[in-house]
């Protein structure tokens, strides 16, 4: 578990849910259970799938809760798990790597081999060269003699290419604060918004979900069994245009004073243009609904497809101008090294887009905040 929201707590502020919706809500039930589709427009456009429990120990009114991001806070056990999933996914990329530097020599061979293997592992030719030159740089300042020291010097030259990349989710300087999700199809959008809702329901803020993929009722549904068993409130409509959806969502999140709005998009391709205009219209209408909305908007990107995750990041952030990454299946067989293409491309960008989270499994656990210096690690392993 981990913990990255820095939230202004409205327990003990004026009441914020609607007591009408509550009294027309279905019982809050454990159980995973798709929430009632509800009418797009008229007061009971949002209703809770289940109320959102507050704290068990509130603190006071209006008090902003000191930020504890720190990756460290989390129980050594839980933490050693999902790192060794991330390790685990990153294995084959780790041992090709780490090859390299079982030699006795630096020579031309090894960095031609350590060439190879930074394009086998998705990092792309600019972040390759970017990352060669630095290291040779690295080991001319250090005289360092011996491979395994390359390897840490290496180490380092990932970690610190990545680290503008490792920034934490705001959420509290809004009421609510919206975030938009968008990404291609399959990338992971809604079990991330799942994972997400549930880690900040664990931290008392109140998220309300709004099921803007409209396309398939099947997405709906998924939508509302994580809002169900995360005991959330959810936005949903029949057929419904996802613009109209999210901005009943982020107008009945303003009226109950909801800490969050999370919107689910469809996935779409960058190149579909009428489906990344449908996109744009989505983050037009947030901000008709609240001024300086969306606060975020989040791409999710598959860690599997490599290069082509950085092409997507790009494409993405042009139409809507991202505010952060989450970079899903990296417990799978994805190899990683685009994240260090991203961070130069950020880095070209001048304003990095961070990867908030990455995702490590399917479970609800499996959401962590990104630490540049451990990824490079587990690159290298
Ligand atoms: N192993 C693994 N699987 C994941 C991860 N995140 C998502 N998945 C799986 O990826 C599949 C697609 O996830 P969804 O959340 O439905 O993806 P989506 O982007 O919402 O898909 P569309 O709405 O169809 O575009 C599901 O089977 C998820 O369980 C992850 O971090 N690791
Ligand atoms: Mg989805």
């Amino acid at each position: 578990m981990f913990s990255f929201i820095k939230k202004k707590l409205g327990w003990g502020q004026p009441e914020k849910a609607d007591p009408a919706d509550k009294a027309t809500a279905p019982e809050a039930s454990p159980a995973p259970a798709p929430a009632a589709s509800q009418p797009a427009h008229g007061p009971a456009a949002a209703a809770p799938a289940a109320a959102a429990t507050p704290p068990a120990s509130a603190p006071s009114p209006g008090a902003w809760v000191p930020q504890a991001q720190d990756d460290t806070q989390t129980k050594p056990t839980d933490r050693r798990s999902w790192l060794d999933r991330l390790k685990n996914g990153l294995r084959k990329t780790g041992s090709s790597i780490a090859q390299v530097f079982t030699g006795t020599r630096i020579d031309d061979a090894l960095y031609e081999e350590l060439e190879e293997a930074l394009l086998m592992a998705d990092a792309g030719v600019s972040a390759t060269e970017h990352l060669l030159t630095d290291l040779k740089q690295r080991v001319k300042d250090t005289k360092a003699t011996d491979p395994a020291a390359v390897k840490a010097l290496l180490a380092d030259g990932i970690a610190e290419l990545l680290k503008p990349l490792e920034q934490s989710l705001q959420i509290g300087q809004h009421t609510p604060t919206v975030i938009m999700v968008a990404g291609v199809n399959g990338a992971g959008k809604t079990t991330t918004i799942g994972k997400l809702t549930r880690h900040l329901s664990d931290h008392g803020a109140q998220v309300l979900l709004a099921a803007a993929d409209t396309f398939r009722a099947a997405a709906r549904e998924q939508l509302a069994v994580w809002a169900a068993r995360n005991r959330v409130q959810i936005v949903s409509q029949e057929g419904g245009d996802p613009a109209a959806v999210t901005f009943d969502a982020v107008t009945a999140g303003k009226a109950r004073g909801c800490d969050v709005v999370i919107a689910d998009t469809a996935g779409r391709l960058a190149t579909q243009i009428h489906l990344m205009d449908e996109l744009k219209k989505v983050k037009r209408v947030i901000g008709k609904a609240m001024d300086g909305a969306p606060h975020e908007v989040l791409l999710v990107v598959d860690g599997n497809t490599g290069q082509n995750a950085l092409t997507q990041v790009k494409a993405f952030d042009e139409a809507l101008g991202l505010t952060g990454l989450v970079v899903t299946k990296l417990d799978g067989t994805a190899k990683g090294g685009v994240l260090a293409a991203i961070a130069l491309w950020s880095r070209q960008r001048g304003t990095p887009v961070p990867v908030y989270f990455i995702g490590v499994g399917e479970g609800l656990e499996d959401l962590q905040t990104f630490n540049a210096r451990e990824f490079a690690r587990a690159l290298l392993e």
